[in-house]
């Protein structure tokens, strides 16, 4: 497949999601940062889509929603891995567990990156760093960003009727060790579209401390790695 092209805000777990899939089919990308602000840097997308990333533009096509994205990726480029099984009962597993992500994993992870102060405030500057911001909204963010992500953080626990996020991503964890049980994937022997999802959504947040709850667990982490070093092994040589 030609280089991809991708539109993300670096601390998007969608968008992190879409980097897995790249990496693991071994097609070679560029990323865009979108400034949250104002968004300019998108490309010009149909009437009907949302102004949200992650967006790819692959073989002259805009494609939009990590979950699309993930597909197409699959249908595209069969490569050596493939995200969907043939096994009727692994594909629908790998089916849920991917829609499980966007549903809860990707919903409860920022309310522990943006959940005490000090997590706000490493949020923020991994975000000012990371963005295309001028020098006074730079600025702004590094200053006034704990305080937008705190309330973030909180805004998501009221609404998913939380009010602990380590909590909620215990239990996410948890859920994810369970569906692993003895098995190398979460749906099976082999990597499926649910390990590349959680893959995602969790390297986003590997930078903060909160990924010592994926690290502190033998099981889980050993999981982590061993899909870190497929996208390690299969990953087109890095374009910016
Ligand atoms: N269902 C979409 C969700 C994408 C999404 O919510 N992206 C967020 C960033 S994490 C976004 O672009 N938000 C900007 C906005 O809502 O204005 C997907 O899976 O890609």
């Amino acid at each position: 497949m030609d280089p991809v092209t991708l539109y993300q805000f670096e601390l998007c777990p969608f968008c992190h999601k879409v980097k897995a899939g790249l990496e693991l089919k071994g097609i070679p990308f560029s990323k865009v940062e979108v400034n949250p602000m104002g968004k300019k840097e998108l490309p010009d997308l149909p009437t009907d889509s949302p102004r949200k990333v992650p967006v790819i533009e692959a073989n002259g096509e805009l494609i939009f929603d990590s979950t699309t994205i993930l597909n197409y990726l699959d249908e595209r480029c069969e490569g050596a891995l493939r995200f969907l099984p043939a096994d009727p009962e692994s594909r629908a597993k790998a089916v849920a567990i991917e829609q499980w992500v966007d549903d809860v994993l990707v919903m409860a992870l920022p309310t522990v990156i943006y959940g005490t102060w000090r997590e706000a405030l490493t949020a923020a500057q991994v975000t000012a760093r990371t963005s295309n911001f001028g020098f006074f909204q730079n600025m702004s963010v590094r200053a006034g960003g704990p305080l937008i992500m705190h309330q973030i953080a909180k805004r998501i626990l009221k609404k998913n009727g939380r009010t602990d996020g380590h909590q909620w991503v215990g239990e996410a964890l948890d859920r994810v060790e369970e569906w692993l049980g003895d098995e190398a994937f979460v749906a099976g022997p082999a990597l499926t579209l649910g390990d590349v999802a959680i893959h995602g959504a969790l390297s986003c947040v590997r930078d903060f401390p909160i990924f010592e709850k994926v690290t502190s667990r033998p099981r889980l982490s050993s999981w982590f790695r061993r899909v870190q070093d497929l996208r390690d092994e299969h990953a087109a040589p890095a374009r910016g």
